[in-house]
């Protein structure tokens, strides 16, 4: 092949967000539109480093991704990388890219230097959909904030980009090499099994076998709802074949480009079927499983459910780490510390401060945990948002996190050794006891015009110098709401490389250790999304099952009088609840 320039001109609106540039299909596919911002990523990196390397190109198989494919090929390979390795039919879910990135090696013995991964994550897919690129560093971990925002710089100034004429479209659906000669030598692609260096890695982290006697056992079943993502390919290969449940025990396993139309967003509102399926649904099934969990589109995410029982992420994490030691053998040696992200509930905090674990509290999005990953802080960590991990790779982890709850579930009914399984919501419920509880609840209001997004912000960080007056106004709608104590905009200082992220949300933290979070998306697509947390701590054990959204009813009050959402963005309820 040659390598040929191509003239282009800057295209604006290219700053990656929290997790990657997500966009219309119909946006990447406007001329140079991907192209442009593939080679500001490889002006981003030192080319001593992309010259002669490894890289990994795959996603969430969502629609156009086959054609993306081909043309970060072409890009890569004038670019002087030497190896591109996609997984089979363009699927490596988010964490295997990172274990990819990690733990394989080819045929030299040499590892990927990064990765792009093609995916919009829980946004739907389809020609009238979302699309999505991010680039993933040596380390496995999302690009940090530096890099992103030098990719930023460089496609508002980008004029030409290299791509190689020779190299056809590659055939993604067959194992194997297909080699090219270029200008520095060959360059390869390679095709290979999408699960096989993921599944490896899971396989030195979990007990298979304690897993395998509880799936198998008569008296536990179990339910996993892929939402039509790439889960499904790994689901299929690790809880059917390794693990031996049964094939009725998937649903929605068959990876799609549009998710079967759905929103690959593992959530009450968007997983209906297995919402349905576990009891927590209009009506009721005859037959309920013990477990159900669901994944989001590039299976990062998971949602955990019990018989008629919902886990919140936050309580999932933290309930994660206080048994992580003896249930997990990947973690025997103890944890080095525990992280969430600042919305996320302090459920996991109380945890810390119990088992005298390091604590770190981190701006939202993967990108931050990894510094303190690769300085040894942390081993476990999470996001309200569904996301739960840990430090055998860089991502969030939908599988791990299933497999890690399954682990829980197996040590615990081994322990009480009884006729009577041990459920998913005795362990939560005995969590509660032990820790109290963090109510807790999120309100999206999406697509919201985008002026009226950022009025409302302003206001929130107006009032902020105002407590006086906020309180007046709480002890006039809700007396039974504690006052505010703090009100801040939250900055983060990386205890590793110090570097200063602020305006990461908007906090309002109450007396009684309640917290109000609002900050606005920075996955979406069209419009803004505001994201509003509620969160209240219950210590009395007394007090601690009541239902959550009554528990919460007062504080949401106060938090929608005190935005005055209704008045800024026009609505009166939020698009999603979780
Ligand atoms: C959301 C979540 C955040 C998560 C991010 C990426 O970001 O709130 O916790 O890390 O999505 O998840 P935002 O900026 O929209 O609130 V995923 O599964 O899209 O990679
Ligand atoms: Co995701």
């Amino acid at each position: 092949f040659k390598v040929v320039k191509q003239e282009t001109k800057a295209i604006d609106g290219q700053k990656p967000g929290t997790s990657g540039l997500r966009k219309k299909v119909t946006v990447f596919k406007q001329d140079h539109y991907l192209a442009n911002f593939v080679q500001a990523t490889f002006d981003a990196l030192p080319s001593d480093k992309v010259k002669g390397s490894n890289i990994v190109v795959s996603g969430d198989g969502r629609y156009w991704s086959t054609e993306a494919i081909q043309i970060i090929i072409k890009i890569a390979a004038a670019n002087g990388v030497k190896r591109v390795w996609v997984g089979q039919n363009t699927l490596l879910s988010t964490p295997a890219v990172s274990a990819i990135i990690r733990e394989r090696v080819n045929s030299h013995g040499e590892k990927a230097y990064g990765a792009f991964i093609l995916t919009a994550s829980h946004n739907p897919g389809g020609p009238d959909e979302d699309f999505g690129i991010k680039y993933n560093c040596e380390n496995g971990g999302p690009a940090p904030e530096s890099l992103t925002n030098k990719i930023y710089e460089n496609t508002k100034k980008i004029t030409a980009y290299h791509t190689a004429d020779g190299i056809p479209n590659v055939d993604v659906t067959k194992i194997g090499v297909t080699s090219f000669e270029g200008p520095d030598g060959t360059f390869d692609v390679e095709v290979f099994d999408s699960t096989e260096d993921y599944v490896k890695l899971m396989k030195t982290i979990f007990d298979f076998t304690a897993i395998k006697d509880l799936i198998t056992n008569p008296k536990f079943s179990f339910c996993y709802d892929a939402l039509h993502g790439v889960a499904g390919v790994y689901a299929k290969k690790i809880f059917l074949e390794e693990l031996g449940a049964k094939e009725s025990s998937l649903l929605n396993c068959e990876p799609k480009e549009d998710f079967g139309g759905g929103h690959p967003d593992p959530n009450l509102t968007y997983a209906k079927e297995l919402v349905q399926v576990m009891g927590l649904g209009k009506t009721q099934p005859d037959e309920i499983p013990e477990f159900g969990a669901a994944a989001d589109g590039d299976a990062d995410r998971n949602m955990i459910l019990g018989k008629k029982f919902f886990v919140t992420p936050s309580d999932s994490v933290a309930i994660i780490a206080a048994n992580a030691v003896g249930a997990i053998p990947y973690f025997s040696g103890g944890l080095k510390g525990v992280a969430r992200s600042m919305p996320t509930s302090a459920a996991l905090d109380v945890v810390a401060k119990k088992l005298n674990l390091e604590f770190f509290e981190v701006p939202t999005g993967w990108k931050f945990f990894g510094n303190l990953m690769d300085a040894g802080m942390c081993s476990v960590c999470g996001e309200e948002s569904f996301g739960t991990g840990s430090d055998h790779i860089r991502e969030k982890d939908g599988i791990w996190a299933v497999l890690a709850w399954l682990s829980i579930l197996a040590h615990r009914n081994k322990q009480a050794g009884g006729d009577k399984l041990v459920t998913v919501e005795e362990i939560v419920t005995e969590h509660w006891n032990t820790y109290g509880r963090h109510y807790y609840t999120r309100y999206d209001y999406e697509n919201v015009d985008s002026d009226d997004a950022k009025k409302l912000m302003a206001h929130l960080v107006d009032l902020q110098s105002k407590l006086g007056d906020v309180n007046n106004l709480i002890k006039e709608i809700r007396p039974d709401v504690a006052e505010v104590q703090e009100a801040d905009e939250f900055e983060y200082k990386d205890p590793v490389d110090q570097s200063i992220s602020s305006h990461q949300g908007i906090r309002y933290l109450f007396k009684d250790g309640s917290r109000l979070v609002f900050r606005l998306s920075g996955t979406g697509s069209v419009g803004a999304t505001i994201r509003l947390y509620i969160e209240q701590y219950e210590a009395d054990p007394a007090k601690i099952f009541e239902p959550s959204a009554e528990a919460l009813a007062p504080l949401v009050e106060v938090a929608l009088k005190l935005s005055k959402m209704e008045e800024f963005t026009g609505r009166s309820e939020p698009t999603v609840i979780t």
